[in-house]
């Protein structure tokens, strides 16, 4: 009989493939599996002499032809395909085996998927894996959620795929349940924010400083060997100098100007206003990405609706406030979307070691940055850090950057270019920082209109003025 193999991978798209090829490439005996059984051939066809692997049909031998317990990574589409895999392999296996999912599932359906396969003796893990098509083959960043025991399982081989920076494995158990698909989640939604931030420099270096790609793309270059050192101020860089062949002009002026999403970013801003986490850099870049969408409205209004007359300003000085007022929304973005896993650890009990995030998030995935060792170092000092802004590193770097953000946000609006991060990221930065701000009015107002009563600076209890009538105030608890 064939040796069995020490893992399996159903799925075969791009990422299940490359996941494959990279355990394979690591000396572990992998079985795999697609639905359509044409890929599988094909995947055997380019990449069976790569390494160990066992190919299978039928999910009865692709089940058959792994030891135990098995373990079984599901690489298919987020959604209901996920849940006719699991539902297909349940009858097949054996108390304890282990199913991991390893595509960007929503974390409700993880904790529900966690707690139907616990039901029929099986360990259900929900992995958050980052790095696209290139990550999944030479070392992703990878999220584990679920039982400990079962992760024990496949830690090795989990942390021998991964990326590596400076030796340290970018795979960490994450917590249980849904920990490592919502943790993958936030990843993504602060994906979006940085890239949108991207987009309004380059938008601001377009029109008000009045440069091309090619010569936008070269100032990215330069940013990316500063503070904002990162794979997508790298890739900015690439995508700006690229020229069409087609017409000769650079590749970004002939790309619609429409960006698509895929869900995560939506999910993570609806989760934020459901914890009440003001997570405005995310949620600004969702909105953002739907607004983009409108082209046919937007082509109707550019020539209805008024704007300023536009004045350029090709200024060095412009050149360097937009790096700053960048790199200080970016750690807004950051403070923001680390604030909210710490929230969700809270309501969860998920213990969430925020460090550990910042640790695994700085190969493999998308957001790698230099400046997550900055986080990294945050949390190690303080675990239980309400806002990252508070960390004497970020207070400092954002009370540098301020002046150059404020004259960003100034002249964008002088200008009308639309620069909805950086703005509601000051905002949130002005709004943080004030000891009292005004919503002692908002309650005076729900108080009148709705007796929904207010607390008083002076005195405990909640209280309630007769506004309309007598004009007296009563105390109600
Ligand atoms: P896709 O998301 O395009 O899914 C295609 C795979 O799902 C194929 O193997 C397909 O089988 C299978 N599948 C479908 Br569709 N319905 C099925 C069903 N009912 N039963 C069994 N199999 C079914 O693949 P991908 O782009 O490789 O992504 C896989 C996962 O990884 C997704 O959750 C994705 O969001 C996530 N992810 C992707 C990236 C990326 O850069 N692409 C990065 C990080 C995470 P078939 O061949 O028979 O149609």
């Amino acid at each position: 009989m064939a040796e069995k193999s020490r893992i399996g991978v159903t799925g075969l798209a791009v990422m299940g493939a490359n996941l494959a090829r990279n355990i394979a490439s690591r000396g572990v005996p992998v079985a795999v599996h697609n639905r359509t059984t044409a890929k599988t051939e094909q995947f055997m066809a380019e990449h069976g002499g790569e390494g160990e692997f066992t190919a299978s049909e039928s999910v009865e031998d692709f089940v058959n032809s792994l030891e135990r317990p098995r373990r079984i990574i599901v690489m298919v589409k987020a959604g209901r395909p996920v849940d006719a895999v699991i539902e297909e392999l349940t009858p097949l296996l054996d108390e304890g085996d282990i199913i991991i999912d390893a595509g960007n599932s929503h974390f409700p359906d993880t904790v529900r998927r966690t707690e139907e396969c616990a039901a029929n003796g099986i360990r259900f893990m929900g992995v958050g894996v980052s790095g696209g098509e290139e990550g999944a083959l030479l070392g992703p960043s990878i999220m584990p959620g679920g039982d400990p025991e079962a992760y024990a399982e496949v830690e090795e081989i989990f942390t021998a795929i991964s990326a590596k920076v400076d030796d340290t494995p970018c795979c960490v158990h994450v917590g249980p349940g849904g920990a490592g698909h919502y943790v993958k989640m936030v990843h993504n939604g602060i994906e979006y924010a940085d890239i949108q931030l991207i987009a309004e420099a380059y938008d601001l270096l377009t029109h008000v400083v009045g440069l091309d790609a090619p010569a936008i793309g070269k100032i990215f270059e330069e940013w990316n060997s500063g503070d904002l050192e990162s794979f997508l101020i790298e890739i900015t860089g690439k995508v700006l100098a690229k020229t069409d062949e087609k017409t000769g002009k650079p590749l970004v002026d002939v790309i619609v100007d429409q960006a698509e999403q895929k869900g995560t970013g939506r999910w993570t801003s609806q989760d934020a206003l459901d914890l009440g986490v003001p997570l405005t850099g995310i949620t600004e870049a969702v909105f953002a990405r739907t607004l983009s969408a409108l082209r046919d409205e937007r082509r109707a209004a550019s020539t209805t609706l008024a704007g300023p007359s536009p004045a350029q300003k090709a200024d060095e000085q412009l050149v360097d406030d937009i790096r700053q007022a960048l790199y200080a929304s970016k750690v807004v973005a950051y403070a923001q979307g680390f604030a909210q896993m710490r929230a969700a650890s809270i309501e969860n009990d998920w213990d969430l070691k925020l460090g550990d995030m910042a640790t695994i998030w700085r190969g493999g995935c998308i957001i790698r940055a230099q400046f997550l060792n900055r986080i990294r170092d945050a949390y190690a000092e303080h675990p239980d850090l309400d806002n990252l802004l508070m960390v004497p590193y970020f207070t400092e770097a954002v009370a540098d950057a301020q002046d150059a953000w404020r004259r960003v946000v100034t002249v964008a609006t002088e200008q009308g270019v639309a620069i909805p991060a950086f703005s509601s990221s000051l905002s949130y930065y002005d709004g943080y920082r004030r000891e009292r701000g005004p919503a002692n009015l908002i309650q005076g107002l729900r108080d009148y209109f709705g007796a929904h009563t207010y607390r008083r600076t002076d005195a405990e209890g909640s209280f309630h003025t007769r506004w309309a009538q007598d004009g007296a105030e009563v105390r109600t608890d």
